[in-house]
């Protein structure tokens, strides 16, 4: 009898386990089948444009990589939200046009200082200046470059120091979004600093180093405390290796 009711028992449980089983079977499959779905989806999509559609270039370092300087989360929105949707937008407003599949910097040399190509300017050129600015940062950067570039800078602005302040005041000073720069002309380095989208490469420029001053750039690690931001961008993530293979 108690072997029974313990059979009995047993068999009720083995059952609510099956059914447990069963759902946690259907729970991993699904996101499997979604998946499946989703890129027969893209699948179609891109064989329809029959171009490669534009992406953003990896980040070169883990989206924690630059913590405590910038946060994981930053990274998340920054990299995974805004620079793609500005990828996205690209791809969606040159689909079927003579830039689809094109050259991200033949797209910026053609459409800039077009009104009626603004959109593709503005989402092209932002594609660019972030794969340029996530370059521009590395973890453990800062201090000070070395070699040509550091002989230049020191020609260009007296020391390394009162670039450092130029730099600064100008990434402070840009009203609204936009970015610092640091570009050669020739011999000699300037800072300039652009509004919105615009980019040293559509003014024949070279850029060297780069830092997003957009809001989103900073705004969840150090809300309105740009300077704070530009002045850990300078001590701690300018990749002055990166900048120096820049030069020309
Ligand atoms: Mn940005």
């Amino acid at each position: 009898m108690y072997n029974n009711k313990r059979g009995n028992h047993q068999g009720k449980r083995s059952g609510r386990g099956r059914n447990i089983v069963k759902i946690c079977l259907l729970m991993t499959a699904l996101p499997a089948f979604l998946a499946l779905v989703l890129a027969n989806g893209a699948a179609q999509t891109s064989t329809s444009t029959a171009v490669p559609a534009l992406r953003i270039l990896p980040l070169p370092y883990s989206q924690n990589a630059l913590e405590p300087y910038i946060s994981a989360r930053t990274m998340s929105f920054h990299y995974g939200k805004h620079h793609q949707a500005y990828a996205d937008n690209l791809n969606r407003l040159t689909a079927g046009t003579q830039w689809a599949g094109q050259p991200l910097e033949k797209v910026i040399m053609e459409s800039t200082g077009r009104p009626d190509k603004i959109d593709v300017f503005n989402n092209a050129a932002q594609v660019w200046n972030h794969n340029f600015f996530w370059q521009s940062m590395k973890p453990g950067g800062g201090g000070k470059p070395a070699g040509r570039l550091l002989e230049r800078i020191e020609k260009s602005f007296g020391s390394f120091d009162e670039f450092k302040t130029a730099f600064k005041t100008a990434a402070v000073s840009q009203f609204g979004s936009g970015w610092a720069w640091l570009i050669q002309e020739g011999d000699t380095l300037k800072i300039i600093k652009t509004s919105n989208a615009d980019t040293p490469l559509a003014h024949g420029q070279t850029a060297l180093l780069t830092c997003d001053v957009w809001e989103h750039a900073y705004y969840l690690d150090y809300q309105n405390r740009r300077p704070d931001f530009v002045q850990a961008f300078l001590d701690h993530l300018a990749n002055w290796e990166f900048a120096a293979s820049q030069m020309k």
